[in-house]
């Protein structure tokens, strides 16, 4: 029951009733769209007096059992829903309700509210509550039959999930379609889409030989952009088959595209609803990062058809359950479609930045969360990416093999039912004979553990040893934490070799040897981040550069360099007048004239960010990290000018193409025009760039330097961009984000400039994401201004959107919920900030929890 009470984990008990089928029919209409849902309905527990139906913004126009009307007196609305008197006779019997919605107004786009001239639906988490009434929990699965009536030249094409069983029309002007799902399911995976669109159509056959018909609806005029999301689709397909043998059930698969979203997409079984922005693409409109993302989400749901539809998750504190391993299963497949050292890297640094800074924060929660107000806000870093490092991490301990056993013994047991995290570890333990009890504290546990590692060298003996201890810090919400079963890649590095390890740490402090060395071997510690926790290593700088140079693992060495910038970084915060050793400089040099594929060159050049680095320090003062990741910034420009130039210009005018090589060198050559044009002497390369350019990356790539570096052309270049744009909203979306990520004086006054522009709307989330979360989070010179400014910018906007659209509102809070990190200047700033929000009227579930949390 979605109150504003807090639900807890160990209170799950099962649904008293079931739902075997459900039938809707839909009279669509802007503001009253009637919805009449027949239930056939099962007792299970003899002694429930009620049946409870979750209900949320509906009006209810009719209600009977078996045909007959409900006496009044029968049934009751309840805080959030209906409370329906069943006579204890009765075991089976068929519901029906009729309810009206509004889906116009339905800004927070939540149940079935419109995109465009679309109608569409959201209904994860508990979303269906806005359709009708209904058991809105994930283990009441059902089968459901949808009949969606409407004008029929507005909305041509009318879908829901399953196959479609009848169509016709209905008088001049209407037309329906009956959808029928034989597979049982949860409600929130229920979607109706209607409207105008067009339609790129193709084939799979399955591994077994099955003809399944791939749909993919978009805006008219956009057809030529779905073509990459079909490839990367009939990709995931094949790629599922191969590595887990998992093929798809259904006839037809269909994706529909919507410019209103509050995520990124939807897993409805059969109809998966994205946003447009993970859809669409074309080279002069689209860059090489979204290419990649379009490919890993449109992965990530066709994946979940099987980890999350066929076998779903029993209560929502399960989320991780289907989350984590769906990222996980979606970070494999992009590692193997593209370069995988790379989609590692990135992965790890989004986590970094991103996750770590969740766990320190007042909502910081374990894996599997124990309690929960508003469901809405646990779609997060920490059950999505750290949930996918958890998974990762039994992959390393069994093994691919092994690992592959498990889920195919958790798809045996498992499929067609809704089930908790613990049955998949389980499931992965039986497998494979692997003990995972202790394992299992990572879903129980929050925080990032922290490794604290020793080692010493015997001259005499050869012996190399390594000691490491745990330290799991105690929490407001867990004071007692156990060890953690952690596995540890490592490379032993010699002149002459590198060999690699796997050690499992399981008590607080365990000590391993290793012989047979001439002289110290350097330790690469983590390999591929093999665990998601903080190294503290007292590793001599030299041996983090031989890493770099020398380590067999890619990963390793892009994170010793990374290590090793952070050192700077951090050595500057405490002393501005530290001198930056040449050392890195002479590194460098090495690997940029080595044979290194280019975007590892590139990624190996890229700084740690702002909140990188933030979140291994303590009492951060923000402009003095900023200042010092700019510091580093300009060493490195000044000191490698003629291999950056000599690089660039090698790159710079080879024609667009979109092949992995292409991609690396476009990555490699824009990091090259980023630390350039920091020089004054090189700043004309930015408009030669952006005026010769033949697509979007390299474009984007020249305002974006040309943002950051305070550029006399930027406002020039990027009125000719709006003009070339302003009919093209998901381009217009990075028109936005530019201006809120300029480095100039003047930020305030662009920002208010930008909130009057025709074009801006806080009830598009994209659009809203683009201005408001573009500048909090990837604008921290100014949104960390002294003067507070950034704050108050972003509370004022989190006040409006908490009536629009408030899982949008609650998701932006996060920068000001993490001020317990800040130098005390800044955390009574963040702190006012957040006290202004929370005095308004009504605030929303979302946002109250959270502040709750962060203003204890
Ligand atoms: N399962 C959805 C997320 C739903 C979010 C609800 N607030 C998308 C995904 O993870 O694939
Ligand atoms: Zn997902």
């Amino acid at each position: 029951m979605a109150s504003s009470q807090a639900r807890i984990l160990a209170d799950y008990r099962p649904s008293s009733f079931t739902i075997n089928t459900t039938q809707l029919t839909f009279e669509l209409d802007d503001h009253q769209t009637r919805v009449t849902n027949v239930m056939h309905i099962e007792r299970v527990d003899k002694d429930a007096p009620y049946l409870t139906l979750d209900g949320e913004h509906l009006s209810l126009d009719a209600i009977s059992i078996n045909d007959k009307p409900l006496a009044e007196a029968s049934f009751q609305k309840v805080d959030n829903g209906l409370q329906i008197s069943i006579s204890p006779e009765l075991n089976q019997l068929t519901l029906t309700i009729v309810t009206t919605i509004d889906p116009v107004n339905n800004t927070a786009l939540e149940g079935l509210y419109k995109s465009g001239g679309a109608f569409c639906t959201q209904c994860e988490a508990e979303g269906f509550r806005r359709i009708t009434y209904y058991l809105d929990r994930p283990d009441v699965m059902s089968t459901f039959t949808t009949k969606v009536i409407a004008n029929k030249t507005m909305y041509p094409y009318l879908l829901a999930n399953g196959n479609k069983i009848d169509q016709g029309n209905i008088g001049a002007d209407k037309h329906f379609v009956v959808w029928h799902d034989p597979f049982p399911k949860p409600c929130y995976l229920f979607a109706l889409v209607a409207g105008d669109f067009d339609l790129v159509t193709d084939q799979y056959q399955t591994a077994s030989g099955k003809h399944v018909t791939l749909e993919i609806f978009v805006d008219k005029g956009n057809a030529s952009k779905a073509h990459h999301a079909m490839e990367s689709l009939k990709h995931s397909m094949k790629w599922d088959e191969n590595t887990f043998g998992l093929e798809y059930d259904l006839d037809i698969y269909m994706i529909v595209a919507v410019d209103f979203f509050n995520m990124g997409a939807m897993e409805n079984k059969g109809l998966n609803i994205f946003n447009s922005k993970f859809v669409l693409a074309d080279h002069e409109s689209a860059t090489d990062t979204d290419y990649f993302n379009i490919e890993a989400v449109i992965a990530h749901e066709y994946f979940h058809n099987w980890t999350g539809n066929r076998v779903t998750c029993r209560d929502w504190f399960q989320l991780s359950l289907k989350e984590g391993l769906t990222v996980f299963r979606d970070q494999q497949f992009s590692a193997d479609m593209n370069s995988a050292a790379v989609t590692r890297i990135e992965n790890v640094s989004h986590l970094r930045a991103m996750q770590f800074p969740e766990d320190e924060s007042p909502m910081a929660h374990p894996i599997r969360p124990e309690k929960v107000v508003e469901m809405n806000n646990f779609y997060t870093m920490t059950v999505y990416e750290k949930g996918a490092e958890v998974i990762r991490m039994i992959h390393t301990l069994l093994g691919e093999e092994k690992f592959r056993l498990g889920m195919d013994l958790y798809f045996k047991r498992f499929d067609g039912m809704a089930v908790t995290c613990d049955d998949f570890v389980d499931a992965m333990a039986d497998a494979s004979g692997i003990d995972l009890t202790q394992f299992k504290y990572w879903y129980s546990q929050s925080g990032t553990p922290i490794l604290r590692v020793n080692e010493s060298f015997n001259n005499a003996t050869g012996e190399l040893t390594i000691s490491v201890s745990q330290i799991n810090e105690p929490s407001e919400q867990q004071s007692v934490k156990h060890h953690l079963h952690i596995p540890i890649r490592i490379e032993l590095i010699t002149d002459h070799n590198s060999s690699a390890h796997l050690l499992a740490l399981k008590e607080e402090t365990q000590t391993w040897r290793f012989d047979g060395f001439e002289k110290k071997p350097v330790v690469a510690f983590l390999s591929n981040f093999s665990a998601p926790v903080k190294v503290h290593f007292e590793q001599p700088d030299e041996e983090l550069i031989a890493i770099m140079k020398q380590a067999e693992d890619d990963f390793n060495r892009w994170d010793a360099g990374q290590t090793l910038l952070t050192r700077y970084i951090t050595r500057l915060v405490k002393d501005d007048s530290y001198s930056l050793p040449v050392d890195i400089v002479t590194t460098y040099k090495y690997l940029l004239d080595s044979t290194l594929d280019p975007a590892l060159k590139a990624v190996a050049l890229k700084l740690p960010s702002f909140d990188e680095v933030s979140v291994n320090l303590e009492q951060v003062d923000p402009q003095k990290v900023i200042a010092a990741i700019k510091t580093v910034e300009a060493f490195i420009a000044h000191n490698l000018e003629n291999e950056l130039l000599e690089i660039y210009l090698g790159f710079a005018d080879i024609p667009y193409a979109n092949k992995g090589k292409d991609i690396a060198q476009r990555s490699l050559k824009n990091t090259c025009l980023y630390y350039l044009s920091k020089l004054s002497n090189h700043q004309l390369l930015l408009s030669r760039q952006y005026n010769h350019s033949d697509n979007m990356t390299d474009t984007l790539a020249s305002l974006n330097a040309s943002a950051m570096h305070n550029t006399g052309v930027f406002d020039n270049l990027m009125s000719g961009f709006e003009a070339k744009w302003q009919d093209t909203p998901l381009v217009m979306d990075k028109w936005f984000s530019l201006q809120a990520v300029a480095d100039r004086e003047d930020i305030f006054h662009v920002l208010a400039t930008m909130e009057q522009h025709e074009l801006f709307t806080l009830n598009n989330p994209n659009r809203a994401r683009a201005l408001i979360g573009a500048f909090s989070h990837r604008n921290p010179k100014h949104f960390y201004q002294e003067s507070g400014k950034g704050y108050q910018f972003l509370a004022k906007h989190i006040k409006t959107l908490n009536k629009i659209n408030p899982q949008i509102a609650s998701r932006l809070l996060t920068p000001l919920i993490q001020y317990k990190r800040f130098n005390e200047h800044h955390k009574n700033l963040m702190l006012n900030a957040l006290k202004e929000i929370a005095a308004i009227d009504d605030l929303s579930r979302d946002l109250k929890e959270k502040l709750d949390a962060a203003l204890n």
